[in-house]
């Protein structure tokens, strides 16, 4: 791995720009990245070594109650996903606190780890924060028997409900939840974790005056600057701007737990680095987690995004994501499927993750607005290879429902690509892509499942929806626009 001097180390110090909160104080480049001991244990709810997928539908009615919310789980085993074997988790059922009330939008943010170190993947649920609950999050253990199926109750938690994330924020070992509320305002839970769900301290962090107008839109961690500590990344700002989308923001890891100030970041000759989507991951295998943040549209005063979106992926660094590298791909990019139209919205979900076994991590890519067949906004998705130089534009994928082997149809306003997650289903070092349509149907939603091979993405797999589940389906439940981060 070629090493960084000190001279670009400071060029590159000079490009991260404190714009509304000081820069954190650079930490001194740590001379080798730490691999973790081993890979945290995550989604992995009954611990059977084969990764499980929580689809979220807040807004599911349950029992009649409105965007109550509910989570679906499959499980994985040897031969891919349970078709047709889903759990259902809501409030009120399997001693998940309740009960489920309109307008909860339970699961509205999802993330995994093991908080209690049992060896099964736990969940962290965040559902609408109300007065009379301070305690918008759930802790749902995982245990043999999946989820909510051990002797210890879920257990409600005080935090940010909006946006979760886990890692382990302070290194000591234990992992840790990173939660914001729609505001930004950034509450972190630090392990180790008591029996009853408690952990051991928690940091609030409010946004500055300054930023009264400004939103979280997105909150995913990593480790980008390789130090061993995982550090958190979001989307953080005013959407109406002239940018017209939040910025990057990056929050470091450290001994004492996640830094209390953001670095933003500024491109040359470009501006700030703003995004609509975002993922976080290992793409070139170098030990520093890579962001890639996707533009959807062009903002009428801007020239620099292609009308149809792009993604940006930024390599991470001993000081973070590392903007002199920063590579930008869009569907006009040589190599890559498909071209780049106007409100195609080419990067409307992200996710990153090893498709193929070959260790560097590929990158899917949502294009919601795709249309297919003269069908508008039918949606597609396209998958990008990582490589030891970063990601290529040979070997591009591209699926939609009308793929041949895809069961279902492209129709207008499916949305095919609104959500996409890479998960290990069955074991084999391969992941396997979930997409979503949340339109499909009236926008009841559904999930796509597509396996894997030594080339990644194949066409081969099948759908779930809310009711292979026992859970009633209908119009509005939007059904997979949520999943762990
Ligand atoms: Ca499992
Ligand atoms: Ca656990
Ligand atoms: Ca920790
Ligand atoms: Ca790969």
């Amino acid at each position: 791995m070629t090493r960084r001097t000190p001279t670009l180390l400071a060029a590159l110090a000079a490009l991260t720009l404190p714009l509304l909160t000081p820069a954190p104080a650079a930490a001194t480049p740590t001379p080798t990245p730490i691999p973790p001991q081993s890979p945290p244990l995550k989604d992995d709810f009954n611990g059977d070594g084969y990764q499980d997928l929580a689809i979220g539908a807040p807004r599911a009615a349950v029992d009649g109650r409105k965007s109550a919310g509910h989570i679906a789980i499959v499980h994985g085993t040897k031969s891919g996903l349970e078709e047709n074997a889903q759990q259902s988790i809501r409030r009120g059922a399997d001693r998940i606190p309740g009960p489920a009330r309109a307008d909860d939008l339970f699961g509205r943010a999802l993330t995994s780890a093991d908080f209690d170190r049992d060896g099964y993947a736990d969940l962290l649920v965040g559902a609408t924060a109300t007065e009379e609950s301070e305690r918008p999050l759930t802790l749902v253990w995982g245990s043999r028997k999946g989820l909510a199926g051990g002797p210890v109750p879920a257990v409600r938690l005080a935090g940010g409900e909006a946006f979760l994330t886990s890692g382990d924020f302070d290194g000591d070992g234990h992992q840790d939840a990173t939660t914001s509320d729609e505001r930004g305002t950034l509450t972190v839970l630090y392990g180790p974790w008591a029996k009853d769900g408690t952990p051991a301290r928690t940091s609030v962090t409010a946004p500055g005056e300054d930023d009264h107008a400004d939103r979280m839109t997105s909150l995913t961690a990593g480790d980008v600057n390789g130090d061993g500590i995982t550090d958190a990344v979001g989307l953080f700002g005013d959407p109406g701007n002239s940018h017209g989308a939040a910025s990057l923001a990056y929050w470091p890891g450290s001994a004492t737990g996640l830094s209390r100030t953001r670095a933003e970041f500024w491109r040359p000759g470009r501006g700030p680095v703003t995004g609509d989507a975002l993922a976080v991951g290992e793409i070139d295998r170098d030990g520093y987690a890579d962001i890639v943040v996707s533009r959807t549209h062009r903002e009428t005063d801007e020239s620099t995004t292609p009308p149809g979106g792009q993604v940006t992926h930024l390599p991470g660094s001993p000081l973070g994501p590392d903007i002199t590298r920063a590579r930008d791909f869009d569907q006009d990019s040589p190599g890559v499927a498909g071209t780049s139209k106007d409100l195609w919205r080419f990067g409307s979900d992200l996710s990153i993750g090893d498709m193929n076994g070959d260790g560097y991590g590929e990158l899917a890519i949502g294009v919601e607005g795709r249309t297919v067949a003269g069908r508008k906004n039918a949606g597609g998705v396209v998958t990008l290879r990582g490589s030891r130089h970063g990601l290529l534009t040979s070997g591009t994928r591209s699926l939609t429902q009308d793929t041949k082997r895809v069961d279902t149809q492209a129709e207008t306003d499916d949305r095919f690509g609104s959500r996409t997650k890479l998960v290990d289903f069955n074991g084999d070092g391969r992941r396997e892509l979930a997409v979503t349509a949340e339109g499909e149907n009236r926008s009841t939603g559904m999930v796509w499942l597509f396996r894997s091979n030594r080339s990644g993405l194949t066409p081969d797999g099948f759908f779930v929806h809310a009711s292979d589940g026992g859970m009633a389906a209908a119009p509005g439940d939007r059904f997979g626009s949520q999943y762990t981060s």
